[in-house]
């Protein structure tokens, strides 16, 4: 059966779906006259007594069907044009507004790290020097004393640029000591941080990139006992009045005779740790005397002059001072990892 005021419903949600305000007071329009208090469907619903008991749930639907069609629209065109609205008042400047507030960030971890150490050794005398991380072969292994069959000049261990075997990232920062070598005599006291490149797979415990500091002093009488006596230092300042050092023989070919050096554990004060696999002991840098090759190939008279050298990996240290167990975390640029770090510096 087919009841007038039915078709008539139907219209008006035809009409309703086809409305297009354009402005706020063709919404408000729209507004009065499909949703507000005296609205065209509440005068359709007087109609319900007139309506035959067994059509009365259809036409309650069909009423329902109209209204939500015009709250639809009315939410869809408000939206619109209160984001048109945003848009044209950002054209005026409201200097009373509520300013943005920035979210202040954190030095990474390894800069901090970075920063402690050069201010340790620069209270002693020592001066930041920089230099290329895309390196010559000379100035990375040649001058270093680097032997032509030593693995760390092989492809798979270095990273060479595109069609080149003498450009490459260098492995290290002592490239930056043999730029300062050439170009200045004795007395040198330097130190060299910055990112150096291994071709390693990457893992908890090793990375394709990291960063050093390593530490040059080279003049007249420099003797092994004034390289323990400043590594002593430096031990002291970075983990404490209290630490001890020891020196283990080891193995450059820069420096001759080479170290290693451990601290006593910091974190369990020589007790026995997890940190120090039960030793007390925690490996900390690399050290020894600049082999005299290594002067000269530099320009260095090595008769007249003698130096000790050492390097340490940046992100080792954090490691340790910040009990950090995946040396990734620092590359990743997580801030909820970052964030955890603060420093004066
Ligand atoms: C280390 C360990 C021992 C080192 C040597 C030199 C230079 F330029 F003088 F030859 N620079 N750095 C050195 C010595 C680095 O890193 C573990």
């Amino acid at each position: 059966m087919s009841v007038p005021v039915f078709e008539e419903i139907k219209a008006l949600i035809g009409e309703i779906e086809a409305q297009a305000p354009a402005s706020q007071e063709e919404l408000e329009q729209f507004r009065i006259r499909f949703l507000g208090s005296k609205n065209v469907l509440k005068g359709l619903m007087g109609e319900i007594k007139n309506i035959p008991n067994e059509l009365k749930r259809d036409f309650g639907q069909l009423i329902n069907q109209a209204k939500e069609a015009a709250e639809q629209k009315f939410a869809e065109v408000k939206d619109r044009l209160d984001a048109a609205g945003d848009d044209a008042a950002a054209g005026h400047l409201d200097l009373t507004a509520p300013g943005e507030p920035y979210i202040l960030g954190s030095r990474h971890p390894v800069s901090i790290t970075m920063n402690r150490i050069i201010r340790i050794f620069e209270r002693i005398g020592f001066v930041v020097a920089e230099g290329p991380e895309i390196e010559d072969d000379w100035h990375n292994f040649t001058a270093m004393n680097t032997p032509e069959d030593h693995p760390a000049r092989d492809m798979q261990d270095t990273y060479y640029l595109r069609n080149s075997t003498t450009m490459l990232l260098r492995t290290h920062t002592s490239p930056v000591q043999a730029r300062v070598m050439e170009s200045q005599q004795p007395p040198i006291r330097i130190i060299a941080p910055g990112r150096v490149y291994r071709n390693e797979t990457i893992s908890a415990r090793s990375h394709c990139q990291f960063h050093q500091v390593e530490g040059l002093y080279i003049d007249e009488n420099v003797s092994f006992a004034d390289m323990k006596q400043t590594l002593l230092y430096f031990a002291r300042e970075m983990y404490g009045a209290n630490t001890s050092i020891r020196l283990r023989p080891s193995f450059f070919p820069f420096t001759e005779p080479s170290a290693e050096m451990d601290v006593s554990c910091f974190i369990c004060d020589a007790k026995g740790c997890n940190i120090c696999k039960y030793t007390g002991w925690v490996e900390i840098l690399g050290c020894g005397m600049v082999d005299p090759q290594v002067l000269e190939n530099c320009g260095i008279d090595s008769k007249k002059y003698t130096g000790f050298a050492f390097g340490m990996g940046i992100e080792r240290q954090a490691i340790l001072r910040y009990k950090v167990n995946d040396i990734r975390l620092f590359f990743e640029n997580d801030s909820r990892f970052l964030k955890q770090f603060s420093s004066a510096i």
